[in-house]
């Protein structure tokens, strides 16, 4: 028999928005459950999988006959059923919000498409200057975050928020999208705080698929 209270994940180990809800069901200790999405394999245009969810994109989440997606939406659904990470006050939920958006918009939409042309560059080879462009931006956005959290321990308030899970989506991957914390220091030094939480795991020993097939061995 089914388990109602378990959240069934679909995601992928390079998933950085499947990593932000995998991280937060993780470090909640929640009752959860990985479905694996073959991504490289055309796993997000499979139609069972666009009628799940029509924008064909990994994360979604199952919960209690649920269906949820978009990283943002499921860590403010989680915030809510698990009573974790969410905001004590109106000020804090509009606060999370801005961050989050301000996420998916400047900061992950930046590195994650870097990151695809660079490290994982499917098509063969895309226009210098288009990943030019999008380094530049990634850049920019890091340079946000880095002024922000110069004297903060996160990014909303002094303790571990849905916003931080959404940020730090993309930030274990410095190297694939040619970044050196040295150049943002309390950027690392954030991203360094939340890898010392209890029960913390890198993206590729947190959801499967790592490393490719291409790339193993
Ligand atoms: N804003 C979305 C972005 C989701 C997203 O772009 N997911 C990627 C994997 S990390 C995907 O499935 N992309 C499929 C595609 O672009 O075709 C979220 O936060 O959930």
């Amino acid at each position: 028999m089914t388990d109602r209270s378990t959240y069934r994940l679909h995601c992928f180990a390079q998933s950085g928005n499947s990593y932000k809800v995998a991280l937060m069901l993780e470090l909640a200790g929640a009752p959860w459950t990985l479905v694996w999405n073959d991504f490289f394999n055309g796993g997000t245009r499979d139609p069972a999988f666009k009628a799940l969810n029509a924008m064909a994109e990994a994360p979604v989440l199952e919960h209690e006959g649920k269906v949820l997606t978009q990283s943002g939406v499921i860590l403010d659904y989680l915030a809510g059923t698990l009573g974790r990470y969410g905001p004590a006050n109106d000020d804090e939920r509009r606060e999370i919000l801005r961050w989050t958006l301000w996420d998916n918009h400047k900061l992950t939409a930046n590195i994650a498409t870097l990151r695809w042309m660079v490290q994982f560059n499917p098509e063969g080879t895309f226009d210098p200057a288009v990943i030019a462009f999008l380094r530049s931006r990634a850049r920019g956005a890091l340079k946000t975050l880095e002024s922000h959290l110069a004297d903060r321990r996160y990014v909303v308030v002094d303790r571990l928020t849905i916003a931080d899970f959404s940020l730090v989506g993309y930030l274990y991957f410095p190297t694939e999208f040619g970044v050196d914390w040295k150049e943002y220091p309390a950027v690392g030094a954030w991203t360094a705080r939340i890898a010392a939480e209890p029960g913390w795991k890198h993206p590729y020993d947190l959801m499967p698929g790592h490393p490719l097939p291409s790339k193993a061995a």
